[in-house]
């Protein structure tokens, strides 16, 4: 078995490319027609915001932009199981997880526009920041799960638990091993939750992995599912699942959703030099926003009022996320040195001394 086939029965589905409801014997959920024209409208407004922030890295507003599109269900099907209390460590593209949570999306940019390094409150909304390092938040969020833990915060439904996104190529960073080792002997309540979307940068994953990713989970001694990460209402249900285990004392888990992102990994990328254009031809066919449009339509849950007040909200959202962008204050030169210690730290203070004379040496002093 080639570890980018899509696993055969073991793919959790619940909603088929063409938009038909199946079944599942161990994952199923009911959705009322309001949740999933929710679950559409996040989808939609996710995919927004993140073609608009591509645009504005193109019209140099942005350093840097990281793509998701492709990864919208993925994203919103976990981002959606979570509850208020569970704690989420996101790699560098979970856009759509962090609106799950409520953090504004101009507050993503601002990481790519350089004026910030983490501009919520990863307290307040519960998502930590994006963290660049290869595997390194698989460390943190199992260390955050074991304290979890040892506070007795796990056993029962209304319980908290963790969540921890990566990628297929991270699967290959020590971290991520030291991370499911020390999940399972103590364990910890975190849903390790892989979106696969078969490419490393150039890499792709049957060159990192003999054997599906979610078998690897077994090795370790903890559950490893593949759901369909184009599916939303699979990632829900799954995600959902995993999340009740990690709540009452069962954890950890491994979910493995197999996915495709339809785009470059950064815009400092240039994937035609290593796909195949065909392949991203066969994963339009599977888009994870069409195939619930079409679902919706077909169930006559969604008129076409529904779906163009949507289109309509999706506009407002990408011109206010503009207008926030270009306009996003510049730091100040002593703010890089802010939030490194929780407390005063003499080196770092001089250092800060030292760099804000140096600034105060040009022409309009600090700036
Ligand atoms: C420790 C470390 N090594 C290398 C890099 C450079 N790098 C950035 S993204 C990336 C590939 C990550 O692939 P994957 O985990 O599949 O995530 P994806 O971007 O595909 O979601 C690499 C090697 C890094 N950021 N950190
Ligand atoms: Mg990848």
């Amino acid at each position: 078995m080639r570890a980018t086939d899509e696993g055969g029965a073991d793919l959790v589905q619940l909603l088929t490319p063409e938009g038909e409801r199946v079944r599942h014997p161990d994952f199923d959920i009911d959705i009322t027609p309001e949740e999933l024209r929710g679950l559409y409208r996040d989808m939609v407004l996710v995919r927004r915001v993140d073609r608009e922030a591509n645009a504005l890295q193109r019209k140099g507003q942005l350093g840097l932009w990281v793509p998701l599109l492709g990864q919208e269900a993925a994203q919103i099907g976990a981002g959606r199981a979570l509850k208020p209390q569970d704690q989420v460590f996101p790699s560098y593209r979970e856009h759509g997880v962090a609106w799950c949570r409520d953090i504004p999306p101009v507050d993503l940019l601002s990481i790519f526009r350089g004026t910030d390094n983490c501009a919520w409150d990863p307290i307040k909304h519960k998502f930590h920041p994006y963290t660049i390092v290869i595997g390194n938040q698989v460390l943190n969020a199992t260390g955050y799960a074991m304290g979890q833990r040892f506070d007795g915060k796990v056993g029962d439904p209304d319980g908290e638990a963790t969540i921890c996104f990566f990628g297929d190529g991270a699967t290959s960073q020590g971290d991520v091993h030291e991370g499911f080792v020390w999940a399972a002997v103590y364990d910890a309540p975190v849903v390790f939750y892989c979106q696969n979307n078969q490419w490393a940068i150039s890499e792709p994953t049957e060159r990192q992995s003999r054997l599906p990713l979610y078998h690897r989970a077994r090795g370790y001694g903890f559950p490893g599912i593949r759901v369909d990460g184009n599916d939303v209402l699979a990632c829900l249900a799954v995600s959902r699942w995993a999340l009740e285990e990690c709540r009452n004392g069962n954890g950890p888990v491994l979910i493995e959703a197999f996915t495709y992102r339809m785009d470059a990994h950064t815009t400092s990328d240039d994937p035609s030099r290593y796909r195949l254009s065909e392949e991203l031809e066969v994963w339009k066919l599977k888009d994870p926003i069409e195939r619930v449009k079409v679902h919706l339509v077909k169930q006559q849950w969604a008129d076409q009022d529904f779906f163009d007040s949507v289109e309509a909200e999706s506009e407002q959202v990408a011109i206010e996320l503009r207008d926030k962008c270009v306009n996003l204050p510049d730091p100040s030169a002593e703010s890089i040195f802010g939030n490194v210690y929780a407390e005063g730290n003499p080196v770092l203070e001089a250092q800060r001394d030292e760099f804000l004379a140096y600034h105060a040496g040009f022409a309009g002093g600090e700036h």
